[in-house]
C-alpha cells in the first residue's frame, strides 16, 4: 500500500496527491508538518531525515523530494502517459521539473511566507516586491514557452505540468499584481479541468 506523509496544504504534497490522482492509485496519507508535527518523530525521520514533507512509502520503498516522488509514481505506474517515452521528451519534462524546483518556486516562496503565512522574517516589502518580480520574470519564461504548445512537453499532459501547475496556480491565488500571461491563464484553464488539480490543488491558500 502506498503511504505519504504531509499536510494538504503544503505545495509539494499537493504535486504527489495530483500524481497519485492523475495514475488513480490508492493510497493513505498521514498529516505531518506545521502544526501536526511528526517530522521529528524517529519513525518519520528514518524516512525523511531532513524533518520535511512529504515522503512516500511504496511497500517499504522509501522517497523524499516531492519532484522525485512525482517522478517516481510517473515511471513506476505511468509511463507512456506521464512519463515520456521519447528520452529527448523525458529529459524536456526534467529540465521544466527542476526549473521549477530551483527557480520558480525559490522566486516566489518569500512572498507567499510574508503575504499568506504572515511569516514575521518575511514581512519586508522590499523583500516581498524583489520576490514578485522574480516570479514575474519566470512566469513570463513560462508563458512565452507556453506560445506554441498547449502543455510544457509535447503534444499532451505529462509529469512536467505537475510542479509548475501547482505552482503556478498559487502564484495566481496571491494577492500580488501580475502581467498578463495568456498563455498560462489558457493552460491553468485546462489543467482546472483535471479531477487531481480540483481536488488537491486549486484549493484556498493557507
Ligand atoms: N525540496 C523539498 C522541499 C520540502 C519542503 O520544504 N517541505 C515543506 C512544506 S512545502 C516543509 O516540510 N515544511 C515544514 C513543515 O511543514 O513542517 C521537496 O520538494 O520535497
Amino acid at each position: 500500500m502506498l503511504k505519504v506523509w504531509g499536510r494538504t496544504n503544503s505545495i509539494n504534497v499537493q504535486k504527489v496527491l495530483w500524481t497519485l490522482a492523475e495514475l488513480d492509485l490508492r493510497y493513505e496519507r498521514i498529516d505531518a508538518g506545521m502544526q501536526f508535527g511528526v517530522v521529528d518523530t524517529p519513525e518519520y525521520l528514518a524516512r525523511n531525515p531532513n524533518r520535511l514533507i512529504p515522503a512516500l512509502d511504496d511497500d517499504g520503498y522509501v522517497l523524499w523530494e516531492s519532484n522525485v516522488i512525482v517522478r517516481y509514481l510517473s515511471a513506476r505506474y505511468g509511463a507512456a502517459f506521464l512519463y515520456p517515452e521519447d528520452m529527448r521528451e523525458r529529459f524536456l519534462a526534467e529540465q521544466w521539473m527542476d526549473w521549477q524546483a530551483t527557480n520558480l518556486y525559490v522566486a516566489l516562496v518569500p512572498a507567499f511566507l510574508g503575504l499568506i503565512r504572515k511569516v514575521p522574517q518575511f514581512s519586508d516589502p522590499a523583500a516581498i516586491e524583489a520576490s514578485r518580480a522574480k516570479t514575474e520574470v519566470f512566469m513570463s519564461v513560462l508563458d512565452g514557452h507556453l506560445a506554441s504548445r498547449d502543455y510544457l512537453v509535447g503534444d499532451s499532459f505529462t509529469m512536467a505540468d505537475i510542479p509548475a501547475g501547482a505552482t503556478a496556480c498559487r502564484w495566481y491565488a496571491m494577492p500580488v499584481k501580475r502581467d498578463p500571461h495568456p498563455n498560462i491563464e489558457r493552460w491553468l484553464a485546462a489543467l482546472r479541468k483535471r479531477p487531481g488539480f480540483a481536488r488537491h490543488v486549486d484549493l484556498p491558500l493557507s
